[in-house]
């Protein structure tokens, strides 16, 4: 233990753990980030961690290593040169062309790989790339990792019939941190929260509206959370409505249990400038703001026309647009919106078959975050605190899930699983016999889910 030890020190001060509010890659929320790349710019100790490993691993008749993507691609190449045993390279997303494959190298079926990971907390990334491995029959004999999280990832692996083994667990090193009086008091403190709480699995506490606020810069953002708190409503009805006056009808049901109404301009039939004004009447009247889901999406220029031109006028009226930024942060940037009016990124779809990947999804994040006109984003996951997340696909019933592609979960799981901030509701709520009781229902579950969010929850 003495030769880990001071190995474990040695990387430790490479600055391998952070400490904060941190949301991992499954969406968790985390008081530590561990991340092993620095240890790739250190041939010294990127060499000493391969050996220790390879000590580890109880039988030498592996024919290929292969690490998990992208943080153990390096530590896997030291461990191949090492030990000899030749390497193979899992890929995140096939190219996709030429031979589109997910994993490189020369290998041949029926051979035995070893597979290398670098941090395990849910197991999740590692049975994908398992997944993937064995897809080109293969066979993962043996796992080994640098650092167990002991959030049930190993017990994860194990169930599922691997052999797995670990360096570190997270607790003897973050003991033997305060031994070493490595650790800063704060540090500590965040230490005893993560101990507190480390038989949660996946412990998620969100930010009261409040705070929230204070994060939230743009005057819109702050309004539609003032005129949440007020209302006791995270409610947005989706109004996909095609005639003006089923709208206004709808609004004048519902305009006192909503915080937001939301529009399609483009699919109603009898569109005027008037029905525009008597809807922004209700909407002052009745305090909700209005929202206008246009998706944005092309270069800047187009945006910019849509934005302002056409028998529409979108940014005389709407509170908030939608913007998808698949053109790029730029094409967000010079759209000239009026001071009162927000963004409302779409990040992520709610739909079966969405063509946003991880990394696209990340890209989205960082640009909304960085705009000055965005509030918030749509998206199926939890986001940056400094971003109001909305939840469209919402209905109580999940039978709802194969109509036109449309993915459903219900307010709860929206705010459980996902940190949401506002839910979307459409034709659960405008094709209901009752429209305003079902507000109501809507209304009273987002508001409930939200408050116990407030409470740390063990969420699976
Ligand atoms: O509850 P629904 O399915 O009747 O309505 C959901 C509404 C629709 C969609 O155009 C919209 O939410 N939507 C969005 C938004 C808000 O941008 C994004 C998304 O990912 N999924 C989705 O349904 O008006």
């Amino acid at each position: 233990m003495q030769e880990k030890e001071q190995f474990f020190l040695k990387i430790y001060n490479l600055g391998i753990i952070k400490f904060g509010n941190f949301t991992l890659k499954s969406g968790m929320n985390s008081p530590l980030y561990i991340d092993f790349r620095p240890i790739a710019s250190r041939p010294d100790l990127l060499m000493k961690l391969s050996d220790l490993l390879l000590e580890e691993v109880p039988y030498p008749n592996f024919e290929l290593i292969c690490g998990v993507p992208y943080a153990a691609l390096p530590i896997a190449t030291a461990l191949s040169l090492r030990s000899k045993i030749p390497l193979i390279i899992k890929r995140k997303e096939n190219k996709g062309y030429g031979t589109k494959r997910m994993i490189e190298g020369i290998y041949k079926k029926g051979q035995y790989c070893l597979l290398i990971e670098d941090v395990i907390t849910s197991g999740d990334s590692l049975l994908k790339t398992i997944i993937d491995i064995e897809k080109e029959g293969l066979f993962v004999k043996y796992i080994m990792s640098i650092l167990d999280r002991e959030q049930g990832g190993i017990e994860n692996i194990k169930k599922k019939g691997y052999d797995i083994k670990t360096l570190f667990r997270i607790g003897e090193v973050l003991k033997m941190l305060e031994k070493k009086h490595s650790l800063k008091k704060e540090e500590i403190h965040m230490i005893q929260f993560f101990f507190k709480n480390r038989n949660i699995k996946n412990y998620y506490k969100r930010i009261s509206y409040e705070k929230k606020k204070e994060k939230i810069h743009h005057p819109i953002g702050k309004k539609l959370i003032d005129i949440t708190l007020k209302k006791k409503t995270n409610l947005i009805v989706s109004a996909d409505l095609v005639h003006s006056r089923k709208i206004l009808k709808l609004v004048k049901l519902i305009g006192d249990i909503i915080c937001g109404l939301k529009l399609h301009i483009d699919i109603i039939n009898d569109f005027s400038l008037s029905f525009i004004k008597s809807l922004k009447n209700i909407s002052i009247e009745k305090n909700f703001l209005l929202f206008e889901d246009r998706k944005l999406c092309d270069v800047g220029p187009t945006n910019y026309l849509q934005l302002h031109y056409g028998i529409h006028k979108i940014s005389s009226w709407a509170d908030i647009i939608t913007v998808h930024v698949i053109a790029g942060s730029k094409s967000i940037q010079n759209l000239n919106i009026p001071s009162n009016m927000g963004l409302i990124t779409v990040s992520e779809m709610s739909s079966y078959g969405k063509l946003s990947d991880d990394n696209y999804i990340r890209k989205a994040l960082n640009i909304s975050i960085k705009n000055p006109k965005v509030i918030g984003t749509v998206a199926q996951r939890k986001v940056d605190d400094r971003l109001l997340l909305f939840t469209p696909g919402i209905h109580f019933s999940n039978s709802e899930n194969n109509n036109f592609g449309n993915k459903y979960i219900d307010p709860n799981q929206a705010f459980e699983k996902n940190g949401s901030d506002f839910i979307i509701v459409g034709k659960a709520i405008y094709q209901s016999n009752n429209p305003k009781i079902m507000a109501e229902k809507y209304r009273k579950a987002g508001w409930k889910a939200y408050v116990n969010g407030l409470s740390i929850k063990n969420i699976e």
